[in-house]
């Protein structure tokens, strides 16, 4: 089945993180889709909050969804993330987007992600590597393409060297 998943970092070296969360991903498939890295202003959560590094990436896997959100939440978990504030800082969330058609209501797994279609972090860089699986009415709510590119700042891609100018 295709999956579609989500990375987003703002605590610590954020590129490393990702990269790390994105290498996972890439054992599983290693013909995974990586789209460049965004970075994003933060959505929600404090005040004050740094900005988001974030990715999409898309795998074909024989995992079911409840594997793939556990094998989410063990990438978390090896990033070290510490849920303290809600929506608060976090070395990497990893969400579960879409696994191919499915639609899910489960609390603990909604398919399609209940948030991706209001979050130009997840549809600018799903758009750049699976422009099929991002609906026109997404984007049209998001004020249309120009405006969900312009929201997000494309910083480079993880499988060449971190630019020397992000910091971490
Ligand atoms: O849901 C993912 C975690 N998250 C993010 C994120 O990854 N990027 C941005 N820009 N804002 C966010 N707010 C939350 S919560």
């Amino acid at each position: 089945m295709r999956a579609a998943l989500g990375l987003g970092s703002n605590l610590g070296d954020r590129w490393s993180l990702l990269a790390a969360g994105v290498a996972a991903l890439r054992e599983l498939d290693p013909g995974a889709l990586v789209s460049s890295v965004y970075e994003t202003a933060p959505i929600g959560g404090p005040d004050g909050q740094g900005a988001f590094l974030n990715c999409v990436v898309v795998i074909e896997t024989d995992c079911s969804p409840r594997q793939l959100l556990e094998l989410a939440h063990e990438l978390e978990a090896r990033a070290n993330r510490v849920r303290t504030i809600r929506f608060g800082p976090r070395t990497l969330d990893v969400d579960v987007l879409l696994y191919g058609d499915e639609r899910s209501d489960d609390e603990t797994l909604t398919l399609p992600h209940p948030r991706m279609h209001e979050r130009a972090f997840v549809l600018a860089p799903l758009g750049e590597i699976a422009p099929e699986l991002v609906p026109e009415n997404w984007v049209d709510r998001l004020g249309g393409q120009a405006l969900v590119v312009a929201a997000v700042r494309k910083v480079g891609a993880l499988l060449a060297p971190a630019p020397e100018n992000i910091g971490s």
